[in-house]
């Protein structure tokens, strides 16, 4: 299973893919109790985004990071050589947290050149308007990177509180990416995007998952002064811009 070709257009004009279907039922409620259980080891301040690359040690992280139908998505859109940068849980609990996440552009502050990379977005809960699913403007990717300025309001998720300006028909043509848990998203690294605090009961937890080509370089430490910690999943990496970190856990 792969992207059609409408999907792989849509995503070139638009910046991203809103639904594909990963986990059966089955396997999605496998990630969320696994899911529930780090986040009872860590603690919920924690689960909200300080779950970074935990695939490392986590290994039903690394399965849903390298699923098979995810990686054939995303070879379907950067070519058959396919890098992992990082994995990052987004949670948000509700109602009275109100965190959100300001409009942005993922690859401005990641240090890469060019800045090309990608995200697949993957639902460990249910995620729909109401628990503040992600937020899409369509076709904001094609102009590249705009400046970011400081959100300045409590509550944003963001690693350096940043937010891109956005005007106010940009905001009216955002789009909710309402997905079932065992589902995701796909978005460019320049698309903006963001989301609203959780007004539900209910958690929205998603995975982050950042793929590159591995013809792009880091030329900077990324917003958290770090190196990508870099593994080939697909391909061939001839250039070896990143050093290239060992599969922690096989794949399958
Ligand atoms: O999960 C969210 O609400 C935002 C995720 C995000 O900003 C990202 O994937 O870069």
């Amino acid at each position: 299973m792969s992207l059609t070709q409408e999907q792989i257009k849509a995503y070139q004009t638009e910046g991203f893919v809103p639904k594909v279907q990963i986990s059966d039922e089955t396997e999605a409620a496998q990630h969320r109790e696994l899911f529930d259980k780090l986040e009872a080891k860590v603690g919920r301040e924690e689960a909200l985004i300080g779950l970074i690359d935990r695939h490392f040690d986590e290994e039903f992280i690394w399965e849903i990071a390298t699923h098979p139908k995810i990686l054939n998505c995303i070879e379907a859109l950067i070519g058959p050589n396919v890098m992992m940068l990082s994995t990052h849980f987004f949670c948000k609990y509700g109602p009275d947290q109100k965190k959100f996440v300001a409009w942005h552009q993922d690859v401005t502050y990641w240090g890469l050149e060019p800045p090309e990379a990608i995200t697949a977005w993957y639902a460990i809960d249910d995620s729909d308007h109401e628990n503040g699913c992600m937020r899409v403007i369509p076709g904001t990717h094609r102009p590249g990177i705009r400046d970011h300025g400081k959100s300045g309001q409590d509550g944003n998720l963001l690693s350096i509180d940043q937010e891109v300006p956005v005007s106010e028909e940009e905001e009216q043509n955002a789009v909710d990416l309402v997905l079932n848990a065992g589902e995701i998203s796909i978005h460019h690294g320049t698309l903006i995007h963001g989301s609203l605090p959780n007004q539900s009961t209910r958690r929205r937890c998603g995975l982050t998952i950042r793929y590159v080509p591995p013809w792009v370089k880091q030329v900077n430490r990324n917003s958290l002064g770090r190196n990508w910690s870099a593994i080939l999943l697909r391909g061939e990496n001839r250039e070896k811009n990143f050093t290239e970190l060992p599969k922690p856990f096989p794949t399958k």
